[in-house]
């Protein structure tokens, strides 16, 4: 390891040259980028070699976090800042004349996820090792990630993501671990000479598993864990066995195509379940690859199998990979001899789920007969699953029909993945206090009767490296000049900023942090669209997916009503105002593609009005990913949080605002109450609807949009500029749908019902923001208690309660 910048420079420029036969004076950006990456790489193998060791000799248990998606982002300057390598390197190249922050600029993001899941599942990686758990991920490595998002005459155009085109630098392709993952043909069962069933799978097609291994360094701490990506890849033997056959080179490479699509391309629709073939066929590819590989390791051990769940543990994230679940008993019982009462128990006992979403149209379901043809074996395990649970749940309740009915696991021709988690798990949790409660008592309340005492519940949380020491050294500085830097290992040590709550001087040096980041973005808004904010303006953020119950809508119409506002209405006041969104939209979703045109069309029009540009700006950031994500938040000073109460089950980055000093303008839902909760009323705005409001109109109806639109005139001037004549809508039938969504079909996510409250505390917000120290004094209060929603918490509450792991090294 380099100690000092002298040697880091030595190290560097001959990496330049061995790597890339290139000079210090000719390298690119690009050249220097990827040097630095094979340089930094070769530090991080020594410690990853050695935590493999030490799991292997210590036989810790290990924990295998299955999910379609992570949503890592840039990985340089992570890990750099892990390694305690940041300043060095920085000044290093300085002297070299290269900038870091540019050189991190050169690296695509790995942008394997859609949005809260995926982003979720890379901050437990990172909380894994800077712990020193061993925890490891399990995924998928798609050739295309997340779609690329350009807006072209304000509509969304989707770009195929060629995250791979340049080289991935971090990763490392294992192919001597390659496993194979068999689909479609039969089964044959018969009985062998001891009288045991034996079934034998027969004609099927077989692809091969190969892995390609991301290091996931821990902070400060030599643990360097595993995220292993799984690619899909035509057997060298299935190749040669077609290339002779008759049209042999053709047949080949159509089946070739065939496999290799199992990891061609992430599913970009985060919340409708479309039921495709490939789909299932993606899942159950992650799902054997995963488990098999889990057992091999668990084999080197030498243990007999009954004590695998003292040794492993097979976290699935979501429903999605829930057919780990007949995919152990398969292997257990078909491949180790294992009777089906014992792969159960050691199945339960391994196996973990985590619900993320309660929204129905979400939860995925499979036709039977899809997973038939697709995967016979499982299928007929899956159907014993649900046989013998059925049976146990007559013997409770004998007669019950109704409560079969609901709780079966495979019900009207369709697998219910859910069901299938709930029943081969021992541990089911939400993520958040509110999101838990309304699976307990309502989604998943019958089977909260069956199995109390696996529900439970584990509030999300973000990694403050990247989302605060990373991603805002500006402000990590200042709080460590306050408080020191206890924190960083104990982020509820964030506490100690409380004292600081009167201190003048410090809080206006907070305020000019905020300026600071304000500038930054401002000059990025401007390079890249050209737009000019004001930074003495409130920035106002809403950046996540986009999606009816997100309610950017409700967002856009206030803008709307205020433009509206200072165009005729002299005496209306206001503090002038940013309104930043970014936000990508399903490629089906055609309502979500209509709102990102809303906002475009809005935007043109407000930031071509002199009338209004000293007091308002709107604009739209194309392409939201992690990068981007990590410019805005900093430069943010309201956190829009604005979901119809009940819908949005935690929601992660609320917690990355507060962290950064925003803050919430937010329902009461999701991980907002937790925020609430710590923060008091005085440094969150709250508005709308309660979750209970919600739910019990769901249930009972009792609400018109129609009635609130004929009686407050604001909501109608505002809605009827979607379709009437106005200076957003030229008559034209562009905005027609959104219009009918809020009232010909009554307003699915109370957007029209929370109108005027959201109005009203966007006024208070307003006049507080102009009282710049009890502001600032608020902002503090945030970071002072975001340290509860460092994903360290979350993932101490994961190892303790769920997955039985202990730390294997001794934080520095
Ligand atoms: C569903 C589907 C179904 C169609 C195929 C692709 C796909 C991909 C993902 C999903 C489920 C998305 C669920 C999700 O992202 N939930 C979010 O999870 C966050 C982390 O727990 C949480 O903060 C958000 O509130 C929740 O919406």
């Amino acid at each position: 390891m380099f100690n000092s910048k002298e040697e880091f420079i030595q190290a560097f420029s001959e990496k330049l040259e061995t790597e890339l036969g290139m000079g210090v004076e000719t390298a690119t950006e690009h050249d220097a980028y990827r040097s630095l990456g094979a340089l930094v790489k070769d530090h991080i193998n020594k410690n990853w070699l050695q935590t493999n060791h030490q799991y292997e000799s210590n036989q810790n248990k290990q924990v295998y976090y299955f999910s379609m998606e992570f949503l890592m982002g840039r990985l340089l300057g992570n890990n750099l800042l892990n390694m305690q390598l940041l300043s060095l390197v920085k000044e290093g190249l300085a002297d070299l004349g290269f900038s870091l922050t540019s050189l991190e600029e050169q690296e695509n993001d790995a942008g394997l996820g859609n949005g809260g899941l995926g982003r979720l599942a890379a901050c437990f990686l990172d909380s894994l090792a800077s712990l020193g758990l061993a925890g490891h991920g399990y995924g998928i490595r798609y050739k295309y990630g997340m779609f690329e998002q350009a807006i072209i005459d304000g509509y969304q155009v989707e770009l195929p993501d060629r995250w791979l085109a340049n080289e991935f630098v971090w990763e490392v392709r294992r192919p001597e671990q390659s496993l194979e993952v068999r689909f479609g043909g039969h089964v044959n069962s018969r009985v062998s000479s001891d009288g045991t069933l034996i079934f034998e799978h027969v004609d099927y097609e077989q692809v091969q598993a190969v892995p390609y291994d991301v290091p996931v360094v821990g902070y400060n701490n030599e643990t360097v864990n595993t995220l292993r990506l799984w690619s899909a890849e035509a057997s060298q033997e299935d190749t040669l066995k077609r290339a002779s056959q008759q049209d042999g080179f053709g047949n080949f490479l159509t089946h070739k195509r065939s496999l290799e699509e199992m990891s061609e391309f992430l599913y970009p629709d985060d919340s409708h379940e479309a039921g495709r073939k490939l789909r299932l066929k993606q899942e159950y590819f992650l799902v054997s690859a995963g488990v098999q590989s889990a057992i091999r390791s668990f084999e080197h051990l030498n243990l007999p199998l009954s004590s695998f769940p003292e040794k492993v543990s097979l976290h699935i994230n979501d429903t999605h990979p829930a057919l780990v679940i007949p995919e152990l008993m398969r292997v257990l019982i078909d491949e180790k001899g294992l009777g089906w009462e014992a792969a159960w128990t050691i199945t339960q006992a391994s196996v973990s789920y985590t619900n993320h979403t309660t929204l129905s149209e979400a939860l995925e379901t499979w036709p039977v007969d899809f997973v038939r043809t697709l995967l016979p074996r499982l299928h007929m395990v899956i159907e014993e699953i649900n046989e013998r649970f059925c049976q146990q749940l007559w013997g409770q309740d004998p007669g019950d029909f109704d409560r079969i009915a609901k709780l079966a696991i495979i019900a009207d021709g369709q697998v219910k993945m859910a069901h299938l988690a709930i029943v081969g798990s021992h541990s089911v949790n939400g993520v958040a206090k509110l999101h838990t409660e309304i699976l307990k008592t309502r989604e998943m309340k019958n089977f909260y009767a069956v199995f109390p005492e696996r529900f439970n519940n584990k509030t999300n949380g973000i990694t403050h490296r990247r989302w605060l020491l990373h991603a805002n050294k500006l402000l990590a500085n200042h709080i460590k000049e306050a408080i020191g830097d206890r924190w960083i290992s104990q982020p509820d040590q964030l506490r100690d900023l409380i004292g600081k709550k009167d201190d003048e001087a410090f809080l206006d040096q907070l305020g000019g942090i905020k300026q600071q980041k304000k500038r930054e973005l401002a000059s990025f808004i401007k390079d890249n669209y050209g737009i000019a904010v004001d930074t003495n303006s409130i920035f106002d953020v809403h950046i996540k997916r986009l999606h009816g119950y997100k309610r950017q809508l409700l967002n856009v119409l206030h803008i709307m009503y205020v433009y509206h506002e200072l165009k005729s209405n002299p005496s209306f006041e206001m503090t002038p105002r940013t309104f930043i969104f970014a936000a990508k939209a399903a490629p089906s979703y055609h309502f979500a593609k209509k709102v990102i045109k809303l906002i475009t069309r809005v935007a043109g029009v407000v930031n071509n009005d002199p009338a209004v540009n000293g007091q308002m700006k709107v604009v739209f950031l194309e392409n939201y990913s992690v990068s981007l994500a990590e410019r805005i938040i900093p430069a943010t000073d309201i956190s829009e949080q604005i979901s119809t109460a009940s819908k949005e089950a935690s929601g992660t980055g609320n917690m990355k605002f507060m962290m950064n000093g925003a803050l919430t303008l937010g329902t009461m839902d999701g991980a907002n109450v937790e925020i609430h909760d710590l923060v008091g009323d005085k440094a969150i705005y709250t508005f709308g609807l309660s979750s209970e409001d919600v739910l019990s109109y769901g249930q009972n109806g009792g609400y018109s949009s129609r009635e609130v639109y004929e009686s407050d005139e604001r909501v109608r001037r505002t809605l009827d500029q979607l379709v009437h004549y106005s200076p957003f809508s030229k008559g034209e039938t562009e905005f027609r749908d959104l219009y009918d969504s809020l009232l010909a079909y009554n307003d699915e996510y109370f957007v029209v019902k929370d109108f005027a409250n959201y109005v009203a505390t966007q006024q208070r917000i307003g006049y507080d923001y102009q009282q710049k120290r009890e502001w600032n004094a608020k902002s503090l209060l945030n970071i002072a208690h975001s340290g509860r929603f460092s994903s360290d918490r979350t993932i101490q509450e994961y190892a303790q309660d769920i997955w039985d792991i202990r730390p294997v090294r001794t934080l520095k």
